[in-house]
């Protein structure tokens, strides 16, 4: 089974992750964690690219190293781990290209399906949790997280667009998501952690026992 998490910067992805692979853990069944960009060799070499705060890229660039990005990372990881009958869960994925370089930088959402089915060879996930939160207050926990953990230059990139510009993602997120809603289960992430870490979990549990590993 394929999981993926999505949301705006500090809706609490990585938080959720660390909750949910404590409890696969606890239940010994077989997963990866990965994530984009930078899941392979390669995209870790394009993520530092993507994400440093002094780099500026034009919105075609930018799609096309995420894509690349993607390319190798389903080919490389995603689809071997798979294939070996783990659950895969990437801390986002191909709605992240969507939302963010579509509603967000204003190119054509559909040509990025299409390009998306392209780079993916057509590997969508069995699962999305979209964690939805204002982008005020996502924008505020990301920041704080990453002058705490001085990351405010090599991995801010995003965080330093204006408000405008997360708000189209947030916006993005729950109209693709209301399009796909037999794939994703959006959460509130505003909640208290405990709330949204449980809440996953029942989505999470539910999916495995309705799914097999394909
Ligand atoms: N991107 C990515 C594209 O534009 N196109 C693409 O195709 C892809 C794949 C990746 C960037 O690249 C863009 C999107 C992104 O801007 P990244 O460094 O991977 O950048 O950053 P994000 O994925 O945005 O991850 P963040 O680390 O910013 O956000 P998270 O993981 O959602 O947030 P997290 O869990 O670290 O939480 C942030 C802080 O909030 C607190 C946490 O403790 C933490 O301090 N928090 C909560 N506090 C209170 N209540 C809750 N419920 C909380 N949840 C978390």
């Amino acid at each position: 089974m394929f999981i993926t998490l999505e949301g705006i910067e500090g809706a609490g992805k990585g938080t959720l992750l660390r909750g949910l692979c404590a409890w696969l853990d606890e239940t010994a069944r077989p997963y990866i964690v990965t994530r984009e960009p930078g899941g392979s060799r390669l995209g870790q070499v394009l993520r530092a690219e993507l994400l440093d705060v002094r780099h500026s890229i034009v919105p075609e660039a930018e799609l096309f190293l995420y894509l690349a990005d993607r390319a190798q990372h389903v080919h490389e990881v995603i689809r071997p781990a798979l294939a070996a009958g783990n659950i895969v869960i990437s801390d986002r994925y191909a709605d992240s290209t969507i939302v963010y370089q579509g509603y967000g930088r204003g190119l054509d959402v559909e040509e990025l399906v299409r390009l998306n089915e392209r780079a993916t060879q057509g590997l969508w996930p069995h699962l999305t949790l979209l964690l939805d939160a204002p982008a005020a207050i996502g924008l505020e926990r990301a920041r704080k997280r990453n002058a705490r953990k001085g990351m405010s230059t090599t991995e801010g990139r995003f965080e330093a667009e204006a408000l405008a510009f997360h708000e189209r993602v947030q916006h993005g997120y729950v109209t693709f998501a209301a399009r796909n809603h037999a794939r994703f289960a959006v959460l509130d992430a505003t909640q208290p952690l405990e709330k949204v870490l449980q809440d996953a979990l029942a989505v999470v549990q539910n999916r495995l026992n309705t799914s097999v590993n394909r």
